[in-house]
């Protein structure tokens, strides 16, 4: 009864500001005073709808609760890759989709990678893999929603990549979006690290699938195991072996031809659900077979205290110029802190 009356009273005032824009004919107003009065209310209306769209953005609470068993983390060390199913609701994965889909849009064909085909010589075909997926880098740099949701979601991640890797803190290297269009080429066998402007064998990235990821439109694939044959030979050599993305799958092998007999192992997943793979596995995914887009967003994680190697892969002239080998990659700008296990707060 009470909360009936209320509602009466609400619904019977006539002072709100969509109801004095819609009930012009009954106030009379002249079109000279209903304009003015659209154009005084313009911006409160605007100040309103992005403070709505803010609430909902910072009402966004992600998967603070979620933990790995320690069985997750075996497998992970041991094959070098895990998978946390479900780690976005449906209503988190409704905002990551349109959050990014947004930032990805608004940069057009801004790769936003320094001076593609000079600096980052990551892919030798450059026809064939603006074929393999929309790549974006560090969209939490272009579009502040995408920055807040990147960030509050990473710090969760970094939590577990920090568990996964058995290490106390973790950067972000850099987030990337990565769309696979309708009928995209396949993405051919690689190892992250060796292109990154550090060494780490403790580097990690998440992959979350923002739709279902199947063998027909392109999931993941690994080759479980293969991160201890890249950590050995890191370890004897020194460096880690750069292998270019092409369009041969077969070219890994070259380097590596100790895995060319190993089993691959396809990956797919319900969207809202994730994988972790250490950034010396072996891994690429498939062909999308679909007229329909396969789109994930990744974060790709370092160990606080890793060293500039002298690669620029996505650093900036500006940044690379800056930086002398052997120093400590701890810009707040460019690797801000994501999760520090020692930290009470
Ligand atoms: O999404 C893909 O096609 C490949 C992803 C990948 O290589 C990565 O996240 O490191």
């Amino acid at each position: 009864m009470f909360r009936g009356n209320l509602k009466g009273s609400s619904r019977g005032s006539s002072t709100s500001a969509t109801s004095l824009i819609f009930c012009r004919p009954t106030l009379r107003m002249s079109t000279r005073d209903f304009m003015m009065l659209v154009t005084r209310l313009r911006r409160p209306i605007a100040v309103v709808f992005r403070s709505l769209c803010a609430a909902r953005l910072s009402s966004f609470q992600p998967m603070q609760d979620v933990r790995l068993s320690d069985q997750q983390v075996e497998f992970y060390r041991e094959n070098g890759y895990v998978i946390v199913e479900d780690i976005l609701t449906d209503d988190q994965l409704e905002v990551w989709r349109e959050t990014i889909d947004e930032a990805v849009a608004e940069r057009g064909n801004d790769w936003t990678l320094p001076q593609k085909g000079q600096a980052d010589v990551t892919n030798v075909e450059l026809e064939y893999y603006t074929q393999v997926f929309t790549q974006r880098i560090n969209l939490w740099q272009s579009n502040s929603k995408a920055h807040s949701l990147v960030f509050k979601a990473a710090k969760v991640f970094a939590r577990l990549a920090c568990q996964l890797e058995g290490i106390k803190k973790m950067r972000i290297w850099h987030d990337q979006a990565l769309y696979k269009e309708p009928w995209a080429n396949p993405t051919s066998w690689h190892v992250d690290i060796p292109y990154w402007s550090f060494d780490s064998t403790h580097a990690i990235s998440v992959w979350i699938a923002l739709d279902d990821a199947t063998e027909k439109n392109g999931c993941m694939y690994f080759l479980p195991g293969t991160h201890k044959i890249i950590k050995n030979g890191y370890e004897k050599k020194g460096e880690f072996t750069e292998i270019k993305i092409g369009k041969n799958m077969a070219d890994i092998f070259k380097a590596f031809p100790e895995v060319k007999s190993a089993h691959s192992v396809a990956v797919p997943m319900r969207s809202g659900s994730c994988s972790f793979h250490s950034a010396m596995l072996i891994h690429g995914a498939g062909t999308n077979m679909t007229a329909g887009r396969r789109r994930a967003m990744t974060v790709q994680m370092m160990p606080d205290g890793s060293k500039f190697n002298g690669k620029q892969n996505i650093l900036t002239n500006k940044q690379f110029e800056s930086l002398n080998i052997g120093d400590v990659l701890n810009s707040e700008d460019q690797n801000p802190l994501l999760y520090d296990t020692t930290s009470t707060t």
